[in-house]
């Protein structure tokens, strides 16, 4: 029996070994293009259009990375630490983040409408929510949508605290035409949680996501767990 599971292990340890090594070399090429405007807002809000309804006075600003400073510079004195989850934006997560506050508010939005040729694109972004809002005893939904495919609709609760995340998705562009990059938060209790985002992306083609095994790496892996199976069927019939 020791044997076994040592083959069993070692097994599966030469199979994710092989799924690491595929996974390295799914990087994007430097020739890829954001056709997200300030997608990285290292702009502030150039490029972004602000909408919704705010009775509290608090719109979403572009706040500075490991600035313990207030709003609107800094997330009301939490350091927020950069987006450090896998994307494939070709966009550096450099200095800023967009930052999503208020505790009164009706849709409020970042928008960019992008013209979009027919074809296959990838789209995504990165989302996070701050200690000190999440506290916060108010709800906060967010939605993000980018190239018309929402890619993510949740509240701050359900989701992680200090931790980025990244969503992604694809766009299958049949009719060419204007596009919108949306992000959405409605609030309606003081305090409430917020959110920040950061590394918006649409770029041509699909590329394997980082962080996320492609087909052909499940297939492997599949195909080894039957191994394992197979191995361990066998090994009962031998026994019996
Ligand atoms: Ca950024
Ligand atoms: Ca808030």
């Amino acid at each position: 029996m020791p044997g076994f599971a040592m083959g069993l292990f070692a097994m599966i340890r030469t199979l994710l070994l092989a799924a690491g090594a595929s996974l390295a070399f799914a990087a994007p090429s430097h020739a890829v293009v954001n056709l997200v405007a300030n997608g990285s807002f290292e702009s502030g809000l150039a490029s972004w259009t602000v909408g919704g309804t705010d009775t509290q006075g608090f719109p979403p600003v572009a706040i500075f990375y490991n600035s313990a400073t207030g709003y609107p510079t800094g997330a009301y004195g939490e350091a927020v630490a950069p987006n450090n989850s896998p994307t494939n934006s070709p966009d550096g997560v450099g200095d800023r983040a967009a930052y999503f506050v208020s505790d009164r508010t009706v849709d409020q939005s970042l928008t960019q409408s992008v013209f979009l040729d027919v074809g296959t694109y990838q789209i995504g972004f990165s989302a996070y929510a701050p200690a000190n809002g999440y506290r916060n005893v108010g709800e906060a939904r967010f939605s993000g949508t980018v190239a018309g495919v929402t890619l993510a609709n949740y509240t701050v609760s359900s989701g992680p605290v200090t931790s980025w995340q990244t969503f992604a998705g694809v766009a299958n562009i049949a009719t060419a035409g204007l596009y919108d990059v949306s992000f959405v938060f409605n609030t309606n209790r003081v305090p409430s949680k917020d959110v920040v985002i950061d590394q918006v992306y649409i770029i041509a083609g699909n590329p394997p996501v980082p962080g996320v095994p492609e087909a052909a790496t499940w297939a492997m892996l599949i195909a080894g767990f039957g191994m394992v199976g197979f191995a361990a069927r066998r090994k009962a019939l031998v026994r019996a």
